[in-house]
């Protein structure tokens, strides 16, 4: 990349106009002692000499509120993978006319993203475990740009501190699952991954899904959370229009994967195919026609 004083500044101009609301960099130095092994040798293999981060933070908050058995509004827009990815390439290789290697890293990368983000400046780090940005909250997607060239701007080894949020405890007390502890984050109860798990699901699975309305990932730490009171909407009209909200079992009923893929692979829940949707979908309905007949009962209109 080369000695040019402000070229990291130039790059994140590019990625800031390309619709990211905040960028900076990291490097290597500082990023390496919180990344595990595997993570090290994964990133090795895709740069091997890569020395700089470039991380930015891209909104997707929609203005509108979630329906009944909603999917969670990360996953509303078109598939933030591919959104990321094409609106980083430009920079990346700008990069690479440069004569660096430049690779777009997004959410399936050996890059700690949240650690990146933190580093690099670009935000709070919340106690439910995400990246807040504000005015857009942690309604924020991450992705990289890791190049071998040398970041001209940022010092090479000091850690720098990060930003932390007010510690409020909102978002403890939010979690249905009791994944978010004092002691850490517990990834094997967070309703995220359960709801994304395939197969059957234990009873205490299925009734947490049940009662938090559960169709596809969780929002509840984040919601209670006071920086994402009134966030700002997102600019991009991938995360903003043809938003698919929710699903129905008659949408998703015979379908086979091909054509599961067809009407929905451009979307961030399509990864693991219908079945597991599907599951979901019945755990809710069941749960739904045990109230309705639970209140029935009440009123005296048994059958
Ligand atoms: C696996 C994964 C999950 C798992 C586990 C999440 C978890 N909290 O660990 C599940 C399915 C549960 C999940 C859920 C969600 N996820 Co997720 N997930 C990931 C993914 C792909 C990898 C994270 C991971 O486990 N890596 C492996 C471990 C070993 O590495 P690590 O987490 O980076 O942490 C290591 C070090 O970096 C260090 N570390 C971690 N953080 C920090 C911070 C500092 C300051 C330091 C020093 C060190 C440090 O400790 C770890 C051990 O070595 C990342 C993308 C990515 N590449 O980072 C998205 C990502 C974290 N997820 C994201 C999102 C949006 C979500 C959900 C909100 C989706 C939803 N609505 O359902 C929920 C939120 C749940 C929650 N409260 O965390 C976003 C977060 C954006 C943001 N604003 O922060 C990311 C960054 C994806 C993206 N590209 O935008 N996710
Ligand atoms: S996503 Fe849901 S289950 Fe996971 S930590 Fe947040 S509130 Fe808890
Ligand atoms: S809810 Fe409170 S404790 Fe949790 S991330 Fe937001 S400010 Fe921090």
């Amino acid at each position: 990349m080369g000695n040019k004083p402000g070229l990291s500044e130039t790059i994140c101009a590019a990625i800031c106009a390309s619709g990211a609301a905040a960028c900076g960099t990291v490097s290597r130095a500082v990023l390496e002692p919180v990344m595990t092994d595997a993570q090290r040798a994964q990133l090795a293999l895709r740069v091997p000499e890569w020395r700089t981060v470039f991380c930015a933070a891209f909104p997707y908050f929609a203005n509108v509120p979630a329906p009944r058995h909603a999917i969670s509004r990360y996953a509303w827009g078109l598939d933030y993978h591919k959104v990321l990815a094409q609106r980083l390439t430009p920079a990346a290789e700008h990069l690479r006319a440069l004569g660096a290697r430049a690779e777009v890293l997004v959410d399936a990368s050996p890059v700690p993203e949240r650690a990146a983000a933190l580093y690099a400046g670009i935000g709070i780090l919340g106690d439910h475990g995400l990246v807040i940005v504000p005015p857009y909250g942690s309604y924020v997607f991450l992705g990289t740009i890791v190049t071998d060239g040398e970041d001209p701007d940022a010092p090479l080894t000091q850690t720098p501190a990060i930003a932390q949020c007010a510690h409020c405890g909102a978002c403890r007390a939010a979690c249905p699952s009791g994944a978010l502890s004092p002691e850490g984050f517990h990834s094997e109860r967070c309703l995220s991954h359960l709801s994304q798990k395939k197969g059957d699901l234990s009873p205490w699975e299925q009734a947490l899904l049940q009662q938090n309305d559960c169709l596809w990932g969780c929002d509840a730490c984040q919601e209670a959370c006071p920086y994402n009171r009134g966030p700002r909407e997102t600019a991009l009209p991938e995360f903003r229009e043809a938003l698919i909200q929710t699903l129905s079992q008659g949408q998703l009923n015979g379908l086979s994967n091909r054509e599961f893929q067809r009407r929905y692979g451009t979307r961030a829940f399509a990864w693991r195919g219908p079945a597991v949707l599907r599951r979901n979908l019945e755990l809710l309905a069941k749960s739904e026609s045990e109230t309705q007949r639970a209140f029935r009962h009440e009123k005296g209109n048994d059958l």
